[in-house]
Parts: C-alpha cells; structure tokens; sequence
C-alpha cells in the first residue's frame, strides 16, 4: 500500500460508512493501513500512575474520582516525588517506555504544577518518556510543561460533541478542544481519545473520531477506552458495548490517523485474548501495561506476556535520548 497524505477533512458520511463496513473488509484495510506506517508486531507500552487521588470536582459519569459520586474510593494527596520515582523505576524495569501520571483535578493550581514540573523532570531523568493528565491549563502553565520536557499531555474528548452533556456537565467540549489546542501551542505531543460503551450509538463515536481526525495535527497518540463500570457512578449498569464495535472503532481510528499510535485503553482486564487480538490486528499499537490503571485493577501482567509471546507481538524500546516518532517505524523490537 502506498503511504498518502494523512487527511484532515474526513466528513460524517464518510466516517460512518467506514464503520459500516462489513467487518472482514474493514479489518482488511486497517491492517493494510497499519502496516504501512507501523511495525505490525510492535507495541508500545505505558504505565499509568494516579499522583493524586479522588474528590475531583468535575461530575463525569464513569469516573471514580468525581466527589459528586459516592464510591468505596480512598483519596490520596499529591504524591510526594520519591514514591513516585519509583513506581516509575519499576514501570521502566518491567518494559514500559512511557510512564502517565494522572490527577483528579478540574486544573492545578501553580503551586501544585510546580510539584508535577519535578515529577516530569525526574521520571524524564530516568530515561522514560513522560505523559501527565491534570485537566485544563492555562497557556503559561502549558508552557511551563513543555520547558520541563514534557513528552505528552493526555486530554480526552471522551464522547461526541452532540452525547458530551449527557456524561459530563461541569466543562463544556469547547473547553476540551481549547487545551488541546495550548497543548499543541506550547508544542507538546497530545495524547486525545475517548471511552466507548457509555450507551453511545455508532454515529457518536463516528463524531468522536472525526473530532479527532479533523484536529489540525492528529494527537500522536488515541487512546480507545472501554468503559470501567464503577459503581457508584452514574454509569454504573450501562449494557455492555458489543465487543465487534469496539474493534470497528479501533479499525476506523486507525485508517483516519494512520501515524498515531491507537491505545487499547482502560477494560482491558474485562477483555478475552481472542478480543485484544482483534483489536491488535485492527490497528492498536499501544497499551498500558502494570498492575494498575488509575484507580482501577489492568489486565495482569503475566497474563500480557502469555499472551505477548502466543501472538508473536512485543514491547517497542525507546534508544537512550530518542523520543517517538508517531507511524516511522523508528524504533526496536526486544
Ligand atoms: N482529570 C483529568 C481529566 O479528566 O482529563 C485526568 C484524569 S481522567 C481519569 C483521564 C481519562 O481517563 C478520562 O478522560 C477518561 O477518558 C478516562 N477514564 C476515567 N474513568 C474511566 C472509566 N471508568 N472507564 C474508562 N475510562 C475512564
Ligand atoms: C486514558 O485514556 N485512560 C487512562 C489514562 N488515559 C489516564 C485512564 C483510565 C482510567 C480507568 C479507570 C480508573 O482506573 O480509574
Ligand atoms: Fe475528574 Fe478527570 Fe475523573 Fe472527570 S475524569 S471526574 S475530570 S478525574
């Protein structure tokens, strides 16, 4: 397959009709598609760390987190930076390459982002990739990021545009959209994606991916979530998303922004083999790896592996002082 221009004016109709396609050939063609940007076997893995915990003052209706929500959740502070550190050393012992720290907060405060600045500064020292998900940002403390070496800010859309208010109401999509835009000013990589399975139909995630694919730059990262069901949350007893549109999303993310690396996200650990795998030959390339998301158990580790080694798939390793280059084929198998 010859490698074209990635596009940026993918309309609803066309976006839909992706989706519609009957599965076999829609697999046929983002496989066609990965594998002319990507290493077909090659996967990229992050591990997630919660630096601060629960009494969010946002009201998103799958997460734990939101203080609106009565969950068995235990709040944490901000982590002091030494225990951060070494979760991050053990993340970077155990193979991953990224290494995403997560905060319940509608935004922080400078006296708080003066704390994360040292976290960035110290897990960067440590020879990983660096990821943080705050919430909004003013444009300084975005640009204070990016003089810290921040690698990726993960911000997601979440939903559609026209389903957004039915889960989160305390910020508006127009909120979202402007972070992504100081992130990508100041000059950071985005990491933006979404959570299916909220009782969304298939046009709203056909929205969501066109949000993402008509961005000025693609996010050089998508992660695709399933929904964690959390009790307690609103959205807690949503019906289970049919496992094949969830692939189908992962195949149409992947044909529309062939150079991102596409993350099979949170609900893995609620996944057979046989899913992943699908969702691996749909295009995924990406995946937390460690015993925890934020607050919620992954997948198992040994589990990873076993099931590594039965697909013939394995980690991406970063070279010491490289960074990703999205869909370049740049870096090594181990
Ligand atoms: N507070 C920040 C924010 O909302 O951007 C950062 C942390 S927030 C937990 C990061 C992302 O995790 C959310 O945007 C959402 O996409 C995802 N997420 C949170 N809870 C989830 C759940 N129960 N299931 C699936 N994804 C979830
Ligand atoms: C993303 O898209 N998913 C991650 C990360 N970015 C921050 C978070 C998933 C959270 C799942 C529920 C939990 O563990 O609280
Ligand atoms: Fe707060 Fe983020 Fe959870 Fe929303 S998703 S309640 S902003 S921690």
């Amino acid at each position: 397959m010859t490698i074209s221009q990635t596009r940026h004016d993918w309309s609803f109709d066309e976006i839909t009709s992706l989706l519609d396609q009957p599965f076999n050939d829609l697999l046929f063609r983002a496989q066609s598609v990965h594998r002319a940007y990507f290493e077909p076997n090659r996967v990229q893995v992050s591990t997630l760390l919660s630096i601060k915990t629960g009494a969010c003052p946002e009201d998103c209706g799958y997460c734990s987190q939101s203080a609106k929500h009565d969950t068995d959740l235990e709040q944490e502070r901000l982590l002091p930076l030494e225990e951060v550190l070494e979760a991050a050393r053990t993340a970077r012992d155990q193979g991953a390459t990224r290494f995403c720290m997560g905060a319940a907060w509608r935004n922080p405060t400078d006296r708080n982002l003066d704390r994360v600045v040292e976290m960035v500064e110290g897990v960067s020292n440590l020879g990983l990739e660096t990821c943080v998900t705050l919430g909004m940002l003013t444009d300084r403390q975005t640009r204070r990021l990016a003089e810290a070496g921040l690698d990726y800010y993960n911000h997601n859309l979440d939903t559609s545009p026209e389903f957004y208010d039915r889960i989160i109401t305390t910020r508006t999509y127009q909120d979202r959209l402007e972070t992504l835009a100081h992130i990508r000013r100041a000059g950071i990589r985005l990491c933006s994606g979404g959570i299916l399975g909220l009782g969304e139909s298939r046009r709203d995630r056909a929205s969501m991916l066109r949000q993402l694919a008509n961005l000025p730059t693609h996010p050089e990262s998508v992660p695709i979530n399933l929904l964690v069901k959390i009790e307690g949350t609103p959205l807690f007893g949503t019906d289970d998303l049919d496992p094949f549109e969830f692939v189908r999303t992962i195949a149409v993310a992947r044909i529309l922004m062939p150079r991102s690396y596409v993350r099979l996200s949170a609900g893995r650990s609620d996944m057979s083999d046989e899913l992943q795998a699908l969702c691996f030959l749909a295009g995924a390339n990406s995946m937390f790896y460690g015993e925890r998301l934020l607050t919620t158990p992954n997948a198992e580790s040994v589990g990873d592996a076993r099931l590594f080694e039965r697909l013939g798939l394995t980690f991406e390793t970063i070279d010491a002082g490289e960074k990703t280059e999205p869909g370049s084929c740049s870096r090594q198998a181990v």
